[in-house]
């Protein structure tokens, strides 16, 4: 079976998402860098796998995708397994679970940090230019009113979705990777023990682990 292809560069959040649930599940990928300081992912070639000319795009023969979240429903249900089922599908109570808390990530934590990050780490590390600390603070007042409610869920679950990994959790890791070098980011985690220890549980991940090393440091 001809291995599916990630185009994205080796820096993209959205991109380490799906590579992190193919590493999970332990299929066989190709990665095709796109150099986006060139411009490539707005080239017609990428456009045609990615029509808002973003990374990632994914392929596995014919089937075209792009949206992380998407590809990565894609390859947990292509390549899941009796010992790997990230969506819990065979359950419709903790398949709803990790539903509820993807579109917690996908809705509440990435608008709140994803601006964090862009602003404290993306701006000035790539683009030269200045943080607007005012969007900065607007969104770690956000952020901490989410991580007040995984604080409380994390109290009683080990994970989001219950007391099992799921992609729930997964797809938060690529930007907390980086953004939790930001101190004032690293602060509301330290400051919510549940939340914390959870964070860490990820972080220790043979995948996480795996697909992170090398990257470089961004903040
Ligand atoms: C977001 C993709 C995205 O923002 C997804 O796939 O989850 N909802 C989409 N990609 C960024 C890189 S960050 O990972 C990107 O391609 N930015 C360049 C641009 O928008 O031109």
């Amino acid at each position: 079976m001809a291995a599916v292809k990630v185009f994205c560069p080796a820096i993209s959040t959205a991109s380490i998402r799906v590579i992190l649930c193919l590493e999970e599940v332990g299929a066989e990928y190709e990665r095709v860098n796109i150099d986006m300081a060139t411009g490539e992912h707005k080239s017609p070639a990428h456009v045609a796998k990615n029509p808002f000319g973003q990374v990632p795009a994914f392929q596995d023969g014919d089937l075209v995708l792009f949206e992380s979240r998407a590809i990565g429903r894609y390859v947990l249900r292509k390549f899941k397994s009796s010992d790997v089922d990230l969506l819990h599908g065979s359950s419709l109570e903790e398949s709803a679970m990790v539903d509820v808390w993807l579109e917690v990530e996908a809705q509440q934590y990435d608008k709140a940090i994803s601006p964090i990050f862009y602003q404290a780490v993306i701006i000035p590390r790539f683009y030269g230019g200045t943080t607007d600390e005012k969007v900065v603070e607007e969104n770690l007042v956000k952020l901490a009113k989410v991580l007040d409610v995984y604080e409380a869920r994390l109290s009683h679950t080990k994970y989001l979705a219950g007391d099992f990994f799921s992609f729930a959790d997964l797809s938060h890791y690529p930007v907390t990777h980086f953004s939790i070098k930001i101190p004032q980011v690293a602060a509301l985690f330290d400051a919510r023990p549940h939340v914390k220890a959870w964070w860490e549980s990820l972080e220790s991940r043979p995948a996480s682990k795996k697909v992170t090393a090398g990257l470089p440091q961004l903040s």
